[in-house]
């Protein structure tokens, strides 16, 4: 089942989210669910408070190398911990959260992650590339954070001008 993305600026995108600790029947539902919420939106990751649900949950799922998406390659992470992590990158990101806007933000080149599964059993993975990015803006979204946060001051109020604009002529069309 699709659930509805909410978008900036909704405050409830500020909140932090709790931990997981029951992996039952309902968690695997509501992954299901997350997963066709972002495959609907032609994304390649989603948290779970971007469906207003302040869950320590994320997922992920990269294009192939001919810029294919398959369901088999879903990374579901949930309670995710960051314990190693070196390097610089610079990436373009997105946000279904923030429709139409798109920035170079740096992040940790590469990582080392612990998490659970959906059933609960600890996992460990190490992450470069688009992987690392996505882990990065997937988890700042845990802590209430949004990749617009990144930006220079002057970036930012660049940002908010043409975000309201755009929200405006949604509204109207
Ligand atoms: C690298 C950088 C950022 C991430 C986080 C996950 N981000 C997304 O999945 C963004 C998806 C996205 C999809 C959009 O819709 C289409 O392309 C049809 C989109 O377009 C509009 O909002 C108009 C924007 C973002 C992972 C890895
Ligand atoms: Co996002």
């Amino acid at each position: 089942m699709k659930l509805d993305i909410i978008t900036y600026p909704d405050k409830r995108l500020k909140l932090v989210s709790k931990a997981v600790t029951r992996f039952d029947a309902s968690l695997h539902r509501f992954l299901d669910d997350m997963y066709d919420t972002m495959h609907h939106a032609n994304g390649i990751g989603l948290a779970a408070i971007q469906v207003a649900n302040p869950l320590n949950i994320l997922i992920i799922n990269l294009p192939d190398e001919n810029d294919e998406q398959s369901k088999e390659t879903l990374i579901e992470i949930i309670n995710p911990k960051i314990i190693e992590a070196s390097g610089h990158q610079l990436y373009q990101e997105g946000c279904l959260s923030v429709p139409g806007f798109y920035e170079d933000i740096e992040r940790f080149e590469t990582l080392t992650l612990a998490y659970h599964n959906r059933h609960g059993e600890s996992c460990q993975l190490e992450a470069n590339a688009l992987l690392s990015v996505a882990i990065q803006h997937e988890m700042d979204h845990l802590l209430g954070k949004l990749f617009i946060e990144k930006l220079s001051y002057a970036r930012r109020k660049k940002f908010e001008k043409e975000y309201k604009k755009a929200q405006k002529a949604k509204k109207v069309s």
